[in-house]
């Protein structure tokens, strides 16, 4: 995947993105000014993105999936998967707080987390080999947080916002593939008591070991594998759910556990 953007290019909207994602203000998508920007360029702005946040000391920890399922496609407007990156700076512990003064407009999403034990190389890697490279998986909430004002954002632009990737929690029971149907587990989501979402696993591109199939050939074609010891998040299995100071919210996950969360000012 080659983007054709010039790199002052790459730079100048790397640091729009950054600055937003780091102050917490909404900008417009990137594709207002730069309307010929491809998926290749939004990854090129990402990977920059990445470059600068290693080289503040964060670690990579592993990979996200987004927009692994038909609705969510639905929902936000566009027609295929994208991947982005998880570093220690956006983990936080299962029951602990997460701010939400540093964050846009949060929404959470109910997840099947994999931790791989080996790494996997594409292109044309599958399902069955990310379940055989699998150590455990565990169930996960992600905290999404478009950049872009109003949720609004085509394809190159949320790629460049690192698929709107903010904060990730893990918890719950870890499992091993062998043990589960990954297809079939149900998922209920609290907020405050309340169930306000649910669905089952197979909305992650049938099943999520596809969507991390997926992710690996996405690395491929920009020339990176899935490291040995990688968390990634397989993609939302519920749509996502907007939150705000005060809310408590639980993710009840068949077979995995629960895996809750609160947000304060
Ligand atoms: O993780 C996801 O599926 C979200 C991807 C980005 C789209 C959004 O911000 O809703
Ligand atoms: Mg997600």
């Amino acid at each position: 995947m080659s983007s054709t953007l010039q790199r002052e290019d790459i730079v100048r909207l790397c640091e729009r993105v950054e600055g937003a994602q780091t102050r917490a203000r909404a900008i417009p998508k990137l594709t207002d000014e730069y309307p010929a920007l491809s998926v290749a360029d939004g990854y090129a702005v990402q990977s920059e993105l990445r470059r600068r946040y290693l080289a503040q000391g964060q670690r990579l920890v592993g990979w996200k999936a987004g927009l692994t399922s038909k609705a969510k496609m639905r929902q936000m407007g566009v027609d295929v998967p994208s991947i982005g990156f998880l570093t220690d700076r956006m983990a936080r512990p299962e029951n602990g707080a997460i701010s939400t003064g540093d964050l846009v407009h949060p929404r959470v999403e109910c997840e099947v987390a994999f931790v791989m034990r080996d790494e996997l190389r594409g292109p044309g890697c599958t399902a069955q080999q990310v379940l055989a490279a699998t150590d455990y998986v565990l169930p996960a909430l992600e905290i999404i947080d478009s950049r872009f004002a109003g949720f609004k954002f085509d394809l190159p632009s949320v790629i460049a916002d690192n698929g709107s990737s903010a904060r990730f929690v893990g918890g719950g029971r870890a499992r091993l593939v062998d043990e589960l149907d990954l297809r079939t587990l149900g998922v209920v989501l609290e907020k405050n008591g309340e169930i306000v979402a649910l669905g089952a696993s197979a909305a992650v591109l049938g099943h999520p070991a596809e969507a991390v199939a997926m992710l690996v050939n996405i690395l491929a074609e920009l020339g990176e594998s899935l490291a040995a010891g990688s968390f990634v998040m397989s993609g939302g299995i519920t749509e996502a759910v907007a939150v705000a100071p005060g809310d408590n919210v639980v993710a009840r996950f068949q077979e995995l556990g629960s895996v809750s969360v609160r947000f304060t000012e």
